[in-house]
């Protein structure tokens, strides 16, 4: 990626917390605007690649959304690192190019129409220079792009065997090379962190660039949930038992997978973990929290537009007197770009993986 994107954002001026309030206030009357404008364009068919203008919606709500986390933390570098992700793949399902400078006008315009004038110099600032960039962002979006997790090569064979199985729904062959591997907790550690992790980010970027469907990647993402519902159960926990751990994901937040490997492995290591699955609302995950009162909670963050609904859920906790103690680890593919990103939750820990989750939470356990 040209350097300058990136150097040029850190430059970007800070939104005010009343504005990036306002903007997050009005999100829905912003959303409107956006979808009406681009609907009204003459040539938006063309423009979106012929796709249901569904599609569109959705990536001007996502857009939304993952704004109000920039607006509020300033990660400016956050923004070209998706922004760099929505022009490729978008463009890759279709869209034109052209969409962008459209769709950003768009926002800049409702912005200008919507909220009070005192308000808004920086955000139109921001979107401004997103319009000015355009061509620069275009160029660095075909650009190779950077691995999120390295492959083990000793385990890419497997790797390979493993995906084609899972995009031809083969869950029979697939639970046959998992049980293969995952005889041990140590083996199974090493199933769900060398074989399945890699598998479902290649799956992952196949769908980026168009090349399997929407529902190939379901295929196997359900293939994955079975088998990991299959073997785990077989195992021995660690003899020592460590407390309670609760493991979920705020609301919004879908992605199962790496919540529910690290609850296995916790639990594997000795904890007593009451694993809720995803998108747990905030007061009901409250609520949860002081009915059993756990040592941990750690919370799983896929998706950058879900930062702040975390940070939220984690300043009322912190905020509550009965759970006072209550140690906060986060971690998740929306912390993954940037080591330092997760320090805005006000979290206590964070690890880039399950086995480093289990290795923070087993430092907790230890001191406390
Ligand atoms: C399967 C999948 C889905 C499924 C999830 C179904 C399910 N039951 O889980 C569905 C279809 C719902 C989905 C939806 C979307 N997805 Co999706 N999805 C994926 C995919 C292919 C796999 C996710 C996964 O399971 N990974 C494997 C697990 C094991 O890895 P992990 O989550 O990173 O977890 C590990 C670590 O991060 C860490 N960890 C995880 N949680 C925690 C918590 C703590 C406390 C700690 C310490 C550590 C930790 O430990 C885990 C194990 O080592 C990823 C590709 C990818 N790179 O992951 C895309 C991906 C995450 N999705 C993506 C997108 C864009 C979306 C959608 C916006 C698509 C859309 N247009 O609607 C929506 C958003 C939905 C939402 N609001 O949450 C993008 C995100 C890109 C970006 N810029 O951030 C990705 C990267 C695909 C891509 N290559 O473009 N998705």
């Amino acid at each position: 990626m040209p350097t300058d994107l990136m150097t040029e954002a850190k430059h970007l001026p800070a939104v005010p917390p009343e504005a990036a309030e306002a903007y997050e206030k009005h999100l829905q009357l912003l959303i409107d605007q956006v979808n009406d404008t681009l609907e009204a364009h003459p040539d938006i068919h063309r423009l979106i690649g012929y796709n249901p203008l569904d599609m569109m919606y959705a990536n001007h709500q996502n857009h939304a959304r993952f704004m109000v986390n920039v607006f509020k933390y300033h990660t400016y570098e956050l923004l070209v690192t998706v922004a760099r992700w929505v022009y490729r793949t978008y463009h890759a399902h279709g869209f034109e190019f052209d969409y962008f400078p459209n769709e950003l006008t768009a926002w800049r315009d409702a912005v200008k129409a919507r909220l009070d004038a005192s308000k808004t110099p920086e955000m139109i600032a921001v979107y401004q220079w997103m319009l000015d960039r355009h061509p620069a962002m275009v160029e660095s979006s075909q650009e190779p792009r950077k691995d999120t997790r390295d492959m083990d090569p000793a385990w890419q064979e497997t790797i390979d065997a493993f995906i084609e199985a899972l995009l031809e729904g083969d869950s029979q062959n697939c639970l046959a090379m998992a049980e293969d591997i995952a005889k041990t907790a140590k083996g199974l550690e090493t199933l769900y962190l060398e074989v399945i992790q890699p598998s479902l980010y290649e799956i992952g970027k196949l769908w980026e660039a168009d090349d399997i469907s929407v529902a190939q990647e379901h295929l196997a993402t359900a293939i994955v949930a079975r088998l990991m519902a299959t073997l785990f159960p077989h195992l021995q926990t660690a003899p020592d038992k460590k407390g309670r751990a609760v493991v979920t994901t705020t609301t919004n937040e879908f992605h199962e997978t790496g919540a529910r490997t690290v609850a296995d492995l916790l639990e594997l290591d000795g904890w007593e973990v009451d694993y809720l699955g995803v998108n747990t609302p905030a007061n009901e995950l409250l609520r949860f929290l002081k009915e059993v009162k756990p040592a941990i909670l750690l919370l799983s963050v896929a998706m950058p537009f879900n930062i702040d609904r975390t940070s939220d859920v984690i300043e009322t906790i912190q905020a509550t007197p009965e759970l006072a103690g209550l140690k906060i680890m986060v971690g998740g593919l929306a912390f993954s770009l940037d080591p330092e990103l997760w320090q805005i939750t006000g979290a206590d820990g964070y690890a880039p993986d399950a086995r480093g989750a289990v290795n923070q939470a087993r430092i907790w356990w230890k001191e406390a």
